[in-house]
């Protein structure tokens, strides 16, 4: 008989922490206290934490041992240079500046690189990513294929470029109003979809003919190679270091959170090949995050992350990461339930539009559902919709997203297929009483990055 290979993680388990269960009357009361935001949960009450793959991943014990030999110099740290050779030799980037996380490097870079009225086209928004350019005076511009935004579709690239977006906006507005085009690998908000290689080679060239650079979001750099390697043909052949190098090596600039593919707890960078942006985000750095030998981590943080970018780009480490968000996404194919497809990378995240068609999207139906997760069965989720999307800064009117989506995130090397039986028996639960759920609405909505600290109650 015929069968496909199983695949298993490249460790075993040395020390586990142990988790909490809690009653549905316990969990009925900590959302309403949280004011039906999973963000406001508290850590002690949530039994699956799949709120995030952010800072959330388990080291490894050569990465712990790390953590012994940090050097906590102010300045000139040995770790820094261990650091910034790790990001030379993976990376390919020629200069390092660190940061305290993913956000600290967008903040600067977007302030070094941006004027007030410029255009940042970019595949898919990120959060943090755009509320930087936009705060540094520039506008977002979605260049995405349109694909990306159709939850029916196959695709086996998501995150694609659509070049005719992105010529007809450098048209419109003059390469001169465009200070970069912003690329994230593995499109967090796109339901964790790649970028191919082949696109990315083309955009090099349509950017070059302009003598616009390029910005690489890197968060989940090696994911996304995992993707070229599986999905377009010449690169099978390829190492996921060899794929992550390449696609480096085809940008300028690049920003990373550190907390996700490089598996640590904290931590991030900006890199470029750029003496002169180099130079000007060593000297902002000095005023937002610390001295440029740190940029806010301890260097027992830098050691650690040192350590991890090389774990990250293992082969075997990323078919088994990958693998495990398969394994969920197609359990929950199985229930028949409505997910993204193709299943992405980091999170399987569920199509709220046909989870719960009877809802519109005044009423915040992915905060309701990753609500409602919550109360079933104490598994952490996240909206990635119309709460996430925020407002537009000129008509001060709610961003309407087409996807409404809920991001049922997997951290690295944390869960076992186990816990993953029950999330997927959790989120087949939910569904089957979703008819009767209801809507959200605001009780309160700060300024910026609304998601993290916005506030609800249920619609009766
Ligand atoms: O959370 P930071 O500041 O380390 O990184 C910001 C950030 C930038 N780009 C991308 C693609 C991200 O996914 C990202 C952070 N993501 C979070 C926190 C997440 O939960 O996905």
């Amino acid at each position: 008989m015929h069968r496909e290979k199983s695949w298993a993680e490249p460790w075993k388990i040395k020390m586990v922490e142990h988790l909490r269960m809690t009653t549905k009357e316990d969990r009925i009361e900590a959302i309403k206290e949280a004011g039906y935001n999973t963000f406001l949960l508290k850590s002690k009450d949530v039994y699956i934490d799949l709120l995030t793959d952010s800072g959330t991943n388990a080291m490894s014990d050569v990465q712990w041992a790390g953590m012994m030999l940090g050097d906590e110099a102010y300045a000139g740290s040995r770790n820094f240079y261990h650091l910034e050779s790790a990001i030379q030799k993976y990376y390919s980037y020629k200069y390092v500046v660190p940061t305290h996380q993913g956000r600290g490097a967008e903040h600067i870079l977007s302030q070094t690189l941006i004027q007030e009225g410029d255009f940042i086209p970019g595949n898919m928004y990120f959060t943090t990513t755009r509320l930087h350019q936009e705060l540094a005076g520039g506008t977002f511009v979605d260049v995405i294929v349109d694909e990306a935004h159709d939850t029916e579709s196959e695709f086996p690239f998501k995150g694609n470029v659509d070049m005719n977006k992105l010529e007809d906006l450098i048209k419109r507005v003059g390469p001169d109003k465009i200070p970069y085009v912003c690329i994230a690998t593995s499109v967090n908000m796109a339901g964790g979809q790649p970028i191919s290689m082949a696109n990315l080679k083309e955009l090099r060239e349509l950017t070059n003919k302009y003598g616009i650079p390029i910005v690489h979001d890197m968060t989940r750099v090696a994911e996304n190679a995992w993707f070229i390697k599986v999905r377009e043909k010449e690169y099978e052949n390829h190492t996921v270091a060899q794929i992550v190098y390449e696609i480096c090596t085809l940008t300028d600039h690049a920003t990373m959170s550190a907390k996700k593919d490089p598996i640590v707890n904290i931590g991030g960078f900006l890199a470029t090949n750029d003496e002169e942006v180099y130079k000007k985000s060593q000297n902002m750095v000095v005023i937002y995050e610390g001295l440029h030998t740190y940029g806010g981590m301890a260097g027992r943080d830098m050691e650690a992350l040192s350590i991890g970018i090389e774990e990250s780009v293992q082969d075997a480490h990323i078919r088994a990461r990958v693998g495990q968000t398969t394994y969920l996404g197609e359990k929950l194919i199985d229930y028949g339930i409505p997910i993204i497809r193709p299943i992405g990378s980091h999170g399987v995240f569920l199509d709220v539009k046909k989870f719960l068609p009877h809802l519109s999207q005044d009423v915040f139906p992915a905060q309701t559902l990753a609500a409602e997760i919550y109360i079933q069965n104490g598994v952490r989720t996240m909206e990635r919709g119309i709460v996430s999307a925020g407002r537009n800064k000129e008509t001060g009117d709610h961003n309407r997203p087409n996807l409404e989506l809920v991001r049922i995130t997997i951290p690295r090397r944390v869960y076992t297929q186990a816990h993953m039986d029950v999330v997927a028996e959790c989120i087949d639960d939910v569904f089957e009483r979703r008819e009767k759920i209801k809507g959200l609405k605001f009780t309160y909505e700060p300024e910026h990055l609304r998601f993290f600290q916005a506030r609800f109650k249920t619609i009766d």
